[in-house]
């Protein structure tokens, strides 16, 4: 499974031609072997289509502007536009008020995905996308820009063949999506890259061979995460803590949000309401839990504070176009904003970053308001003609316009350097609210300040999917909702389907009902337990498509249609997704509990991961074929290691099923160094019995010995069991 040579840390690869990629995130995959001339690959993709996928960059022959390189694009493609390798041409215009179009006839009946953090439907057409990161608080479907931007759209035609398009701009841009795609993008005419594949997955997966893949994050952050604007002081903090545990509700992580700062000031902590955080950090972690603490970008203005002081000296701060530093308010008050273009604010962010770690004992790192917010700002950010000194790698000296929509990506990039410089040995973890295509290779990213509604619930599921679909695998929304008043059923209802996404968080806003699991009595909670406790079974299952993500590219979660690419019934489904290839789920965002989805062709049995069922939940289904590894219940990932294992077994129509086990130390970089095993699993009916044995296996790591649960779904809805210890070939009499 592991190429070695995408697998050394940072300090064993050879300087790359992008400064970023010195990060030991892996910078490209290739489910297409690649020519050397890089611009054209072609090549079998890991999704079995035997397909060839073409890349081609493009860019208006009459443009004189040699404004490049784009941040989003870490592969040294050829300049060179290769013509008549896509089918698609896009066609470069020039249109009004300076701006630069592009347009791309599509072949009839396209539906279009992507653009990464858009509120509302899944299915793009009739959609119009502004791309230019925005503090949206209380946001909707009207809402032209959220926190971040994706210049990316996924193309799929009628008959399930796929395309995609990047704009390889990092400035403001429209995407219109009908027919056919538009794109008006402002101060610079952008190339664009077309990717032809056979399969939606084939396109993705090129899609991460241009923009790298999600580095495996450490396993306690796949847990569950509880957050609170603001649990206020370090009795609240040890008191929500002691709940969880008491209640058996399964937890990873709290969060502390800006209250636990000095004046609301990065990089301090009070005093009086947190007079000894590393003592409450070493009683959470004797009940095992992290923490997770946020850093706001805004540094207020104060020559007495070390921190801005520390800024002025080594001029990290934005300026204005005379050269003046500027200034805004943010919740501090009056602050200046660092300049995370530059190498050496970054270090400088980085550096403290690590010093405060180092000082709380924090696990994670929030970057918030990193559009940035600027309260006072035009546009309630900084002004477009600001100076940025950024590297040359990011394209040189340049204004704002051009780089604010990667403000909060060189933000969650400096907080992840700084991290790992602390902590080699340790996978590190950030929260980024703002952020750009190719920033899942730093950050994980939530859907910021939604509202505590039936609609916003609607929205979770299609823009969980289409920020998969553009190169963000790793996101979340607050569970519960973030503003306004969530009631029991709304919060029960969003925990069934949030525990089920890739990074799970229930947060809420201040004045507004609270969103731990016991806030709405003892039903609601009931449903949030067997929630947690799902999320906690399906764990093995969902690290190991993380694991499996972080070769391919493809999104842990996925639309309806990946089952069926050329079923167009599946296309616009927004209340049931997939989870790998083998978990279905379908759930219900309506108060009246109905699934509205229709189901993929084939066999797909119904299973339980929690010991019972509420009808809040989604249900989950287990795809004939497929052979499902889960653990035991736990009430955090220190609770690992995974004894017993279940193996849930779902036969197809010839009786046969697979599938595969990632497991590693869930922390640190020894997995890049073979510390892994991969095991394969097959399952055959031989007559009245089921047989299951190991197939193969990959990795250095040694197998434990443990017992092994087999789990057999029968065609009435029943299921037999039978155990022995892993590495046995077990047999099950099937009845
Ligand atoms: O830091 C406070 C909040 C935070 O809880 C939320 O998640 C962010 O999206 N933050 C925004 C600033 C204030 C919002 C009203």
């Amino acid at each position: 499974m592991h190429d070695a040579t995408q697998r050394k840390d940072s300090a064993a690869v050879p300087a790359p031609a992008l400064e970023w990629m010195t990060d030991p995130a892996p910078a490209r995959v290739t489910c297409c072997t690649r020519s050397e001339t890089p611009s054209v690959g072609f090549g079998s993709c890991s999704t079995g289509l035997q397909t060839s996928v073409r890349i081609s960059r493009f860019r208006d022959p009459t443009a004189t502007d040699p404004r490049r390189p784009s941040v989003a694009i870490i592969a040294d493609l050829d300049e060179t536009p290769i013509e008549g390798s896509c089918v698609l041409q896009p066609e470069f215009a020039l249109g009004d008020e300076g701006r630069f179009l592009i347009r791309l006839l599509c072949p009839p009946k396209t539906r279009f995905y992507g653009t990464g953090e858009v509120a509302g439907p899944l299915r793009r057409n009739g959609r119009t996308t502004t791309l230019w990161n925005t503090d949206s608080f209380g946001y909707d479907i009207e809402t032209p820009s959220l926190y971040q931007s994706h210049p990316w759209v996924l193309g799929l035609r009628d008959d399930g063949s796929a395309f995609g398009l990047l704009i390889d701009t990092t400035g403001r841009c429209e995407i219109n999506l009908d027919a056919d795609i538009g794109v008006a993008a402002e101060g610079y005419a952008p190339p664009v890259y077309l990717i032809e594949g056979g399969s939606p997955q084939d396109v993705l997966e090129a899609l991460a061979g241009l923009i790298g893949t999600t580095p495996l994050p450490p396993l306690w952050a796949l847990g569950f995460h509880q957050c609170r604007y603001s649990y206020g002081s370090e009795h609240e903090v040890l008191e929500i803590a002691e709940q969880f545990r008491e209640r058996w509700l399964p937890c990873d992580t709290l969060w502390l949000d800006i209250d636990y700062m000095d004046g609301l000031r990065s990089f301090t902590i009070d005093p009086h309401r947190f007079p000894d955080v590393e003592k409450m950090v070493a009683q959470l972690r004797v009940w095992g839990f992290r923490t997770a603490w946020i850093l706001d970008p805004g540094i207020e203005v104060d020559p007495e504070d070390e921190t801005f002081a520390s800024g002025e000296l080594l001029d990290v701060f934005v300026r204005s176009q005379e050269g003046e530093r500027f200034e805004g308010e943010v919740w501090p008050g009056r602050c200046a904003f660092p300049d995370f273009m530059n190498a050496d604010a970054r270090r400088w962010w980085g550096d403290l970053t690590a010093r405060f770690v180092r000082r709380c004992g924090a696990d994670g790192v929030w970057n918030d308001m990193n559009e940035p917010s600027v309260f006072d700002g035009p546009g309630r950010t900084l002004p477009v003609d600001c100076v940025h000194h950024a590297d040359p790698e990011l394209g040189g000296p340049g204004t704002h316009a051009r780089y604010h929509n990667i403000y909060g990506m060189q933000m969650a990039r400096a907080s992840r350097e700084g991290l790992l410089r602390e902590r080699s040995d340790r996978r590190p973890f950030v929260l980024s609210r703002s952020n750009f295509l190719g920033g899942h290779r730093y950050a994980c990213c939530w859907t910021g300040d939604s509202t505590s509604t039936w609609e916003h619930l609607s929205w979770t599921i299609p823009m969980m999917l289409n920020l998969g679909m553009s190169g963000q695998p790793l996101a979340g929304c607050d569970i519960g909702g973030f503003a306004d008043n969530a009631d029991d059923m709304l919060l029960a209802r969003w925990m069934g389907i949030g525990c089920l996404l890739p990074f799970a968080r229930a947060h809420s806003d201040k004045n507004t009902n609270r969103h731990e699991p016991w806030s709405f009595g003892h039903g609601c909670e009931h449903a949030c337990r067997l929630a947690l406790e799902r999320r906690y079974r399906l764990l093995p299952y969902t690290y190991t498509l993380f694991a499996q993500a972080e070769q391919t590219g493809l999104p842990p979660m996925r639309p309806l249609f990946f089952a069926d690419p050329s079923d167009p019934s599946l296309r616009d489904a927004e209340d049931s997704f997939l989870l790998g290839r083998d978990v279905l789920v379908r759930a219900s965002v309506r108060l009246d509990n109905v699934c509205e989805s229709p189901m993929p062709k084939g066999v797909w049995r119904y299973f339980e991961p929690a010991e019972q069922s509420d009808d809040n939940l989604p249900r989950l289904l287990l795809r004939g074929g497929a052979i499902l590894p889960m653990g035991p219940i736990m009430q955090h990932t220190g609770q690992w290691p995974l004894d017993p294992v279940t193996l849930v077994v779902s036969l197809d129509a010839a009786g046969e099923a697979e599938g595969v086990l990632y497991e590693d130390a869930g922390e640190g970089f020894g997995y890049r160094e073979g510390e892994y095993l991969m095991t394969r699993y097959v399952a055959q009916r031989e007559g009245k019995h089921l047989r299951l044995w190991i197939e193969g296996a990959e990795g250095e790591r040694a197998r434990p010995l443990r017992v092994a649960e087999v789990v057999v779904l029968l065609d009435d809805g029943e299921a037999v069991r039978a155990t022995g210890v892993g590495g046995d070939v077990i047999r099950v009499l099937l009845g």
